[in-house]
Parts: C-alpha cells; sequence; structure tokens
C-alpha cells in the first residue's frame, strides 16, 4: 500500500535511535556518524535490521547530518553519504519503507543567525536530490527547532521530489521550539505546506512530551508523528544517560497513540526493544480517525491568530496609496519609518498587519522582500501580503515566516489562476473579492455569488474553505449610499450560507463627507453585528478601536468585560506613560529599530557623556528585553534585534570614546574575554571601550573563549591582569574553570571578574581576585593593580 494510504489507516512504526545505537557500537566523540555508511556499512545495516525484527515499518537512514557544511571536512560528498545509506537501508532484510533523514542544518537562519533562506534551501535540495535518486521512499525533516528552517526544508523536499513528506519539530520544557514557535502554530505552517505528516520529536521524555502531543492533535487534521527520547536527558559523569524503561516508554507512547498520534517511534537513548514494545503493544490496532478541524488561522513563527474567534483587526497603514510620507520614505528605502508603522499599530492592538508597497518608481518585489523580512525581525504579528502582481506575491510568500493572507483574488479567472497555485503551494490564506469583470454588483446576493465562485473555485486548486477571506466590498456612503446595506447583507450572507470568514476596509465608507470618524464608527459597529471577522482599519485611531472593545462586550465576547475594563481605568495615567516613552533611546532598544538608535545615540552624546547613556538607556532597555524574553513575552529573535539595536548604538559612542582617547604610552595590558560557552559580549565590550579610554591596552579574545586560549595568551604576552565577562548562571562555571587553570599553570597574573550574575560573593568562590560591578569600578582596579594614581 502507498505509504500516503497507509498513514490514514493503521499505526506506523519507525524506528529508534542511530546516533546512540552507533556509540554503543564504538563511534566516538567527534567521529562524524554519517562516515559509517561508507567505513562500516554492515553496522549500520545490522542497526536497520534489528529495527526491522523489532517490528518497524519504516527504517530511517543514517544521513541526519549528512549536509554540505556538517561534511565538509570528512572528505565524502553529500551524493556519497546519501547514496550509499540509502542503498544499506534498502539492502536491510525484512519488509520495510526507506526514510531519508534530514536533520538540522546547524547553522541559524536570518535573522537569528546568518544563514539565508535560498542558501538553506539549496543545502537541503541537494540531500533531497540524492536521497530521491537513490530511491528512498518517504522524506523525514525532523528535530528541527526554526520554523523557518522546516518551510525551507519542506520546500526543498516538496519542489525536488513527490515522496511523502513528514516533518517533526522539537519543542522545550516551556512548551515552544528554541526560537519560539508553538504547537498551533507549526501546525498552520506545516500543515499549509502541505506535508503528509508533522510532529514532535526527540526534545524531552515521553511523559513530558504529552501536553504537546496534545496540543499538535487538537488542531492537525492531518496525520501526527511522534519520537520522543528514552526518557529526559542528564548528564553524568560527561555522558549523556536517559533513564526510562522500554515498558515505560511504550506505555507513554500508547496513551499519545490514543489520543490520536498515529506514526510512531523512538529518538536519543531509545533501541530496538523500546521499538519492539511499542509495536507489541499496538500492533493490530486501529488509530483514531483523523477529523478536519475547520478553523482559519494565519501565523509569524511565534503567534497564531485564528480568525472568528472574536474579532481580529487587520492594521492598514503599511500602504502608500495617499500617503506622501509613506512614499518618500520607499523612495528612500527608509526601512525605519515603515517599522515604525508596525510598531505603532502593533502597540495599538492590531492583530495582523497588511504589507503593501507598491510604488511605480520602485521595484516591488524586492522592496517587499525586504519589509517582510524587517518586519519579522522586530514584530511577531502574522502579516498580510497585499499586492496586484503575482510576482511579487509569490516572492513575499516564500521568504514569509509562517502562514500568511494574500491580498487579494477577485471573481476573475486570470487572477485566480494566477494566485491561487502560490497560496496552496505556500499553505496561505486568499482574500476574495466580489468583483469580477462586470465590476462590483450593486446587490448583496450578486457578490454573494461571486464569493461562491471564488470558494468552489479554490477548492479546484486544492484550497480548503477555512483559507479563503471574503471581502464583500465596502463603497462610499457619499456616492453609493444605497449599497452601503448591500455590502452588510452580502457579509451575512457569505458567513451564513458559505461559512467562510469574512473582511472589509472599513474606511472606504466615508469617504468625501464630513467627520469620517463618526461614520467609520458606526459603519463598524453594524458590520460587525452582521458578523464581519476581520475589519481592515487603522488601529492607531482610537475611537474605532474603541467600537470594537465595546462591540466585544457588548457580543458576549470579552467575557465579564475584562479587557475592557482593564483599558477603561486609568486611561490617562496610561496616556501619560506612552508619550514620555515616544522616541526614547531605551524604547528604539526594546522595539530594536537599528537605523534610528544611530540618530539617537549621536544626539544625545552631545548632552551626556558615554558612561551616562550605556547606565541610564542601554542596561536598562536590556533589562526590560530580557525580563520580557524570561517571560515568553518575546523570543529569541526579537532579544537578537535588540541586542543588535544596542550594538549600533554603541558602535557611536565608541567612535566618540576613540576620537577622544589620546593615544600615548599604554599603562599597562589586559586580556579581556567572554568565557567558553557564553556568547554575551556587549558587557565585555563596553568595558573594553572605556578601559582604553584610560590608556590601558587591551588583548580582546572575544566570546565563547577556550580556557586554553586564555592561559597560553596570557603567558604568551606576559599579561598582569585577565578580565573574565560571563552571563549566565551556566558559563560561571567556565569563569570558574578558566581562573582555575591560570593559577594550576602558574601564570603570574591577577584576575578580574564581571557579568550580571556575579556578585562579590560569586567571585570569591571561583577564586577571582576582583569583581567589578560595572565598567568604571574594573577601571578602578585596573588602575590599582597597574600602581596608577
Ligand atoms: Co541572553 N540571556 N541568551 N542574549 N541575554 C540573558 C543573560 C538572560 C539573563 C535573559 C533572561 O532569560 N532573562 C538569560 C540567562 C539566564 C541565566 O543563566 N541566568 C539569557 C539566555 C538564557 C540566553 C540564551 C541561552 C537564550 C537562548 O538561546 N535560548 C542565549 C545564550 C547563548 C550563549 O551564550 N551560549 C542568549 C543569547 C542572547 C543574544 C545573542 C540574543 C543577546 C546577546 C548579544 C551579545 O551580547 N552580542 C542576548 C542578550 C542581549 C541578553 C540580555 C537581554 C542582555 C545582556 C546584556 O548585554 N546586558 C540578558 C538579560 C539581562 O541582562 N537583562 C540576557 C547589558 C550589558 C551592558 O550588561 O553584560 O551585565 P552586562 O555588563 C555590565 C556589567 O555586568 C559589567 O559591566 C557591564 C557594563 O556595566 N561587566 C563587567 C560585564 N562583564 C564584565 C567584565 C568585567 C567587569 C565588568 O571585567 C572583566
Amino acid at each position: 500500500m502507498a505509504i500516503r494510504d497507509l498513514i490514514t489507516k493503521e499505526f506506523i512504526f519507525f524506528d529508534g535511535a542511530m546516533g546512540t545505537m552507533l556509540q554503543q557500537r564504538g563511534l566516538k566523540t567527534g567521529e562524524i556518524p554519517e562516515t559509517y555508511n561508507i567505513l562500516h556499512p554492515e553496522i549500520i545495516k545490522e542497526i536497520h535490521e534489528e529495527y526491522i525484527e523489532a517490528g518497524a515499518n519504516i527504517i530511517t537512514t543514517n544521513t541526519f547530518g549528512a549536509n554540505e557544511l556538517k561534511l565538509k571536512n570528512t572528505g565524502y560528498s553529500v551524493e556519497e553519504i546519501v547514496t550509499n545509506a540509502v542503498k544499506i537501508a534498502k539492502g536491510a532484510k525484512g519488509e520495510k519503507y526507506v526514510a531519508l533523514d534530514i536533520g538540522p542544518i546547524g547553522q541559524m537562519l536570518e535573522p537569528i543567525g546568518t544563514l539565508n533562506f535560498e542558501r538553506a534551501y539549496e543545502i537541503i535540495k541537494r540531500q533531497v536530490v540524492a536521497g530521491v535518486k537513490a530511491g528512498c521512499d518517504v522524506i523525514l525533516i525532523e528535530t528541527i527547532s526554526d520554523l523557518y528552517e522546516a518551510k525551507a526544508a519542506i520546500i526543498a523536499a516538496k519542489e525536488n521530489s513527490d515522496l511523502p513528506v513528514f516533518c517533526t519539530m522539537t519543542f522545550e520544557e516551556d512548551g515552544r521550539t528554541f526560537t519560539g514557535t508553538d504547537p498551533i502554530t507549526m501546525v498552520t505552517l506545516l500543515e499549509g505546506l502541505g506535508v503528509d505528516a508533522l510532529g514532535v520529536n526527540c526534545s524531552l521524555g515521553p511523559g513530558e512530551l504529552l501536553p504537546i502531543v496534545e496540543e499538535i492533535l487538537k488542531y492537525s487534521s492531518i496525520p501526527v508523528m511522534v519520537q520522543p527520547n528514552a526518557g529526559l536527558p542528564k548528564i553524568i559523569d560527561g555522558k549523556t544517560v536517559y533513564n526510562i524503561s522500554e515498558e515505560e516508554f511504550s506505555n507513554h507512547v500508547q496513551t499519545m497513540a490514543e489520543k490520536g498520534a498515529c506514526i510512531l517511534g523512538g529518538c536519543c537513548g531509545t533501541n530496538e526493544k523500546f521499538i519492539k514494545k511499542v509495536v507489541s503493544k499496538l500492533n493490530y490496532k486501529t488509530p483514531k480517525a483523523l477529523e478536519n478541524k475547520e478553523y482559519t488561522s494565519v501565523c509569524s513563527p511565534s503567534k497564531t491568530v485564528i480568525l472568528g474567534n472574536g474579532v481580529k483587526v487587520i492594521g492598514e497603514r503599511i500602504n502608500p496609496t495617499g500617503k506622501k510620507k509613506f512614499k518618500e520614505a520607499l523612495k528612500n528605502n527608509n526601512i525605519d519609518y515603515i517599522l515604525t508603522e508596525a510598531i505603532n499599530q502593533m502597540e495599538a492592538g492590531a492583530d495582523i498587519l497588511d504589507v503593501n508597497v507598491g510604488l511605480p518608481e520602485i521595484n516591488e518585489t524586492e522592496m517587499m522582500v525586504r519589509v517582510i523580512k524587517e518586519i519579522q525581525s522586530i514584530i511577531n504579528l502574522p502579516l498580510q501580503i497585499d499586492s496586484s502582481s503575482p510576482e511579487v506575491i509569490e516572492a513575499a510568500a516564500r521568504i514569509y515566516n509562517g502562514k500568511a493572507i494574500i491580498n487579494s483574488v477577485n471573481g476573475k479567472d486570470q487572477i485566480m489562476k494566477e494566485v491561487f497555485p502560490i497560496a496552496k503551494k505556500y499553505g496561505a490564506c486568499v482574500v476574495g473579492l466580489t468583483l469580477d469583470d462586470s465590476g462590483i454588483p450593486s446587490k448583496a446576493e450578486d457578490r454573494f455569488k461571486i464569493a461562491e465562485k471564488i470558494v468552489s473555485t479554490a477548492k479546484e486548486y486544492g484550497i480548503k474553505k477555512e483559507n479563503i477571506l471574503i471581502d464583500c466590498l465596502v463603497l462610499t456612503a457619499s456616492a453609493q449610499q444605497e449599497e452601503v446595506m448591500e455590502t452588510l447583507k452580502a457579509v451575512r450572507l457569505v458567513k451564513e450560507k458559505l461559512g467562510v470568514k469574512t473582511l472589509l476596509g472599513v474606511s472606504n465608507v466615508s469617504f468625501g463627507l464630513p467627520n469620517r470618524e463618526l461614520l467609520n464608527q458606526t459603519f463598524l459597529s453594524m458590520a460587525l453585528v452582521q458578523g464581519l471577522d476581520a475589519p481592515i482599519l487603522n488601529p492607531n485611531n482610537k475611537a474605532i478601536m474603541d467600537v470594537i472593545k465595546s462591540f466585544k462586550v457588548l457580543a458576549n465576547i470579552d467575557k465579564e468585560a475584562k479587557e475592557y475594563i482593564e483599558v477603561n481605568s486609568n486611561v490617562e495615567v496610561k496616556q501619560e506613560v506612552q508619550t514620555t516613552n515616544k522616541g526614547d533611546l531605551k524604547d528604539i532598544i526594546i522595539k530594536g529599530i537599528k537605523e534610528e538608535a544611530t540618530q539617537i545615540t549621536k544626539e544625545l552624546l552631545k548632552t551626556n557623556d558615554s558612561l551616562t547613556i550605556v547606565d541610564n538607556y542601554l542596561i536598562p532597555a536590556l533589562d526590560v528585553v530580557g525580563g520580557k524574553f524570561e517571560r515568553g513575552e518575546i523570543f529569541l529573535p526579537q532579544l537578537i534585534q535588540s541586542a543588535e539595536t544596542v550594538k549600533n548604538s554603541f558602535a557611536v559612542i565608541k567612535e566618540k570614546e576613540l576620537l577622544e582617547n589620546k593615544k600615548g604610552v599604554s599603562k599597562g595590558k589586559i586580556i579581556l574575554a567572554t568565557v567558553k560557552g557564553d556568547i554575551h559580549d556587549i558587557g565585555k565590550n563596553i568595558v573594553k571601550v572605556i578601559l582604553e579610554n584610560y590608556g590601558f591596552q587591551i588583548i580582546d579574545l572575544g566570546k565563547d573563549v577556550p580556557i586554553e586560549k586564555v592561559v597560553k595568551t596570557a603567558q604568551e604576552e606576559d599579561v598582569k591582569l585577565v578580565g573574565l565577562s560571563a552571563l549566565m548562571t551556566t558559563t560561571v562555571k567556565s569563569m570558574e574553570e578558566t581562573i582555575k587553570s591560570l593559577k594550576e599553570n602558574n601564570v603570574q597574573c591577577e584576575t578580574i571578574v564581571g557579568g550580571a550574575v556575579l556578585n562579590p560573593e560569586y567571585a570569591k568562590m571561583i577564586n577571582a581576585d576582583y569583581y567589578a560591578k560595572d565598567a568604571q569600578e574594573a577601571v578602578q582596579i585596573a588602575k590599582k593593580v597597574f600602581n596608577i594614581v
């Protein structure tokens, strides 16, 4: 039976771990497991056969890290390793399918890292092409923690093969992936991209995974796959050990299967006994039938918005139409202007942002791609790609990280033919305007007919009606007064008869009339009563947002009027806070607007000294960001953006300090390093600039510095003072070991330590000679060590 059919009818059993099995068979630390496909094919074959014997239907090739980056120094090509791996798996005795295993690339994608989306795609494409050529049956993309990487991998798999694609991601204890994706967001994107099965692997032990699996099952309409570890990994004597028995493991997997997971296997620490036990408990049973979960959702990497669940506001401000300043910003590549519009709308309560950058004088495709990437690096609201050009839409839908809304198609066949395949491929929602070759019908019934045609044509392209949003089009009361009510009637018809979500551009209604705000508010209330799900409007207009808030109370959406009461108490105080924050460097860092930070820092430096800016703006801003990160209000990408913004600001400070630093005789040589395992270097860099400013010569070893490097440099350079920085509880240990190693190697130097996790007591405990709270204290200590008065 074809795998695609099989997974909807029977339990499918995958194999268990490969890496830990290889370690037991002699794989040493530092050895690349994939080289075994060439050097020890018999070992790999033996492992496959043990799993087949245990009852696995699908075995996974030994190609987890078989990408060109990881294989670079092995002397083998991706093609050699992958071809051999598939050959070995296919040659293993017994009945089975072979899954081509694709693990993470090993480098982070932009904006967290430096790898761009298309480069990631090319790396994975090479693995896929080789695997398909060698004859694998399924493509398994697994242990992915970055949703963007999952998207690149899935597109690479689907564009270069017709095979079933399964994708599983890895979650942390807080229920999100390392980059902040929660289960519903994973389901929203992966299902949209058309994978055949999705789920979770590795991460935690099976017990800890259960709530994540339940959440995935709640939203997924396609088969769910689970491959847990053999318990929570623990490091004992430098080795990773897994702590649960086959019995316990299989009990948990059975529970997951009873709840609906249907593709089951194991990850780290499991072996053939674990798989055998799972198979023995579930073989010959049938999985729960799949059900289509009919909801409409869009997402960014860390936030999913469900439409139809209360009113969702689509912010309309990123659009040059009728906006002189916006047009100027586009022409001048002033991305910060656009980012500020995005931030303001988010803060004003928008749920989704429309992005339109169409201007004849600019390259719309390039600008759209750039603006989407920039917005996504600082804001986690889902976006609506708004363009009349299919080329722009395709480029944007491809690089967008998440499930977007495409704005728009209409009842004309040509536009549907061009846009629906894009929406299907990238799994986007599409706005359908109720107009066709004859224009906008006056009567509600005729607009409804166009909506029907859009929904049924979408179906022919494989797009579910949940992914269509109908816009019944708002006409101006000044010119087409009798049609205002027709629009509202059409909204009700679409909602009730088609069961499709609706959106409307509200402010058109008042065009050409005085006191537009009042008409907009009244029209919005009327539309909401008809069932409008998503108004497109200016969220910065408080009066119109207030209509939504009060509607939510009256329509029993805002239960016990909690939200309403919260926003309507202490209104004056809140407004005051907002105005004082505007344009403040601290605020800009928190929001992550890089270019603006440079400008404002230059301004501030005219009236403030460098350390005042560091102490009053940079550090407090990062403290706020750190707190938000800890509470799960923002995720790694946003944290990085704020850090990058601080770097821009600090670059200006550094330039000024260096200009003023009168170069003369060095007052002493000091080594500075952020310790092994720690990549936080903002604080260390500040200390460096200030020490240099006081005439000390700094040997900056950078961040994540190996202990040996510190020791060797201190010896070779005959340095009297070594400064170490650490920001994490976990890396204080490295600091301690670095100091220990300096002492053991008899390096004649003193040590000074700093960083937010340290205090004088800790410093003493790890045998540091000095502790410095900040850069100024570091200077005082350096003066003391070098006897400078
Ligand atoms: Co991360 N991070 N971060 N981070 N980060 C913290 C430290 C954290 C407290 C945030 C939180 O959860 N609240 C938390 C650590 C928790 C803990 O262990 N207690 C944390 C975490 C968990 C992580 C990651 C693990 C997140 C993840 O990937 N899941 C990851 C770590 C990766 C790694 O290191 N292996 C990570 C990554 C990052 C970014 C890359 C995004 C970015 C760093 C960018 C960079 O440095 N190039 C980042 C940032 C920016 C932060 C926060 C928000 C700010 C740190 C900072 O720069 N502060 C931070 C939360 C916070 O501190 N509020 C956080 C400003 C800086 C000027 O202060 O470094 O203390 P500080 O330096 C001061 C003084 O301490 C002193 O002088 C400086 C000036 O006054 N000082 C010295 C410092 N070193 C000195 C040396 C001296 C003398 C004085 O003599 C030698």
